[in-house]
């Protein structure tokens, strides 16, 4: 059955020189109930990550949120963010810099962080009514810029400053042609992650999962070989093991 996402090229984009976050500002457009849009801006002043964990978002950077009305049910919601990480990827890949892509969905270049998705969504437990998802790509961000307490890299410091109207419009096409056709999502994602194959921790709420991390299944679950068997994780935060 055809999934109806509700992207469609070209995009009603909303810009702002400086904005508190633009997953807040794309969730007030859903509730209004207005029409879909993509809202980038190019300072946060109060960038979220997940968890409620603050996202650092300087002038400079690719902050933005599309707002999608998929016609799934929340627990496939996973498969957006996949998505929206595979899109970011390629386009970051237009820049020259080699993205992987650790699970669910961070960017990292030589084990630094790039690029968070943060996925926000309300609706019936059968039917989303709206889902915005929000990613921070930092672009044209100098090392001075970036959080010190965070393992992270910008695009102006592994390749110089880029063409940020580009990159946004590389991520916004590809995810437009990810969401519609879906079964190419998850290949793609496997094609450029950093986490298949290798020894990981992941801290869910339901407790440590250790092991190697042989795969990732629809909606975009990582799927863990531990001492006690195949175990399916659908929520957390993964560390890379070293071998
Ligand atoms: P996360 O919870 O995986 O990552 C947050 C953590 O990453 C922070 O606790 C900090 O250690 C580190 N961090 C903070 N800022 C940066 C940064 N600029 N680069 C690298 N590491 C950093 C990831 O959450 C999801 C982030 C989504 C951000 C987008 S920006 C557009 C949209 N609007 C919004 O408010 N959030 C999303």
């Amino acid at each position: 059955e055809a999934i109806e996402f509700g992207l469609e090229a070209p995009f009603a984009v909303e810009y702002h020189d400086e904005i508190g976050s633009t997953n807040h500002r794309a969730r007030e457009i859903a509730t209004d109930g207005n029409e879909n849009v993509v809202v980038v801006a190019d300072k946060q002043t109060g960038g979220r990550g997940r968890l409620n964990r603050d996202w650092s978002s300087p002038s400079g950077g690719i902050w933005l949120s599309v707002l999608l009305r998929p016609t799934i049910p929340p627990t496939h919601a996973p498969i957006v963010t996949m998505a929206a990480a595979v899109a970011t990827a390629r386009a970051v890949e237009t820049t020259g810099v080699e993205p992987t892509i650790k699970w669910p969905n961070d960017i990292l270049v030589d084990g630094k962080k790039l690029t968070g998705i943060l996925t926000e969504m309300e609706g019936e437990a059968d039917r989303i009514s709206w889902l915005v998802v929000g990613i921070g790509l930092n672009a044209n961000v100098d090392k001075s810029q970036l959080p010190e307490d965070a393992d992270a890299t910008s695009l102006q410091v592994e390749c110089g400053a880029v063409d940020r109207r580009h990159v946004v419009k590389t991520v916004l096409e590809t995810l437009s042609d990810l969401l519609a056709e879906t079964d190419n999502i998850l290949p793609a994602w496997r094609s450029l992650s950093g986490t298949l194959g290798r020894h990981v921790r992941v801290e869910t709420p339901n407790g440590t999962v250790t092991g190697k991390a042989v795969d990732v299944a629809f909606p975009g679950a990582l799927i863990v070989e531990t001492d006690n068997g195949t175990e399916r994780v659908t929520v957390g935060d993964c560390e890379h093991l070293r071998p």
